[in-house]
């Protein structure tokens, strides 16, 4: 069984309700088993801005699965809970990332890990840093480090305390 963490992201229809049925999913693929998860933050949308505030959260899973078996599993539950594909970066009901992957470091066709974003997103770092304050990013710094850097600048609201939500 390996570590791997899931970064959890919604801003359309019931975003709560999304990330939940998210999680409940996830515990429900043969081979992933949900671990902890993170507060639950709102946030604006970073990158394209002409969109609804982001509801975000990080999620700790063990795992059989590989690195590719995962991402396609993520990628199923963001199709049933309504993903649609349009812009880049845009609106969506689920976005469900595989941000660390514990021991494996690759570069392949749409899967990069670590996640090539995550050393410069508040909304990841710091439910990351909950979670796994003292994992190593690519950039030497721990999860801790980064977020305590980015986390002044950021307009992170914590929404719900705890792995209650
Ligand atoms: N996801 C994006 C683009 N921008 N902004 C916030 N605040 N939260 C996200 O999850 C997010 C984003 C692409 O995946
Ligand atoms: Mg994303
Ligand atoms: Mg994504």
């Amino acid at each position: 069984m390996s570590l791997a963490y899931l970064g959890l992201g919604s801003n359309l229809g019931d975003r709560r309700g999304n990330l939940r049925q998210a999680v409940e999913l996830l515990a429900q693929v043969p081979g992933v088993v949900v671990r902890r998860r993170s507060s639950l933050y709102e946030n604006p949308p970073v990158g394209y801005e002409a969109q609804p505030d982001f509801l975000n959260a990080v999620v700790e899973i063990e795992t059989s699965l590989s690195p590719r078996a995962l991402l396609e599993a993520l990628q199923a539950i963001e199709n049933r809970l309504g993903r649609e594909r349009t812009i880049r970066w845009g609106p969506r009901t689920m976005d469900l990332d595989l941000l660390l992957f514990e021991g494996v470091r690759l570069d392949e066709e749409g899967l990069t890990l670590p996640h090539p974003r995550l050393c410069e997103r508040a909304f990841v770092l710091v439910p990351l840093a909950e979670l796994a304050p003292d994992w190593p990013l690519p950039d030497g710094r721990t999860a801790g480090q980064a977020a305590e850097e980015v986390k002044a600048d950021a307009d992170l609201r914590l929404q719900s305390q705890g792995s209650e939500w």
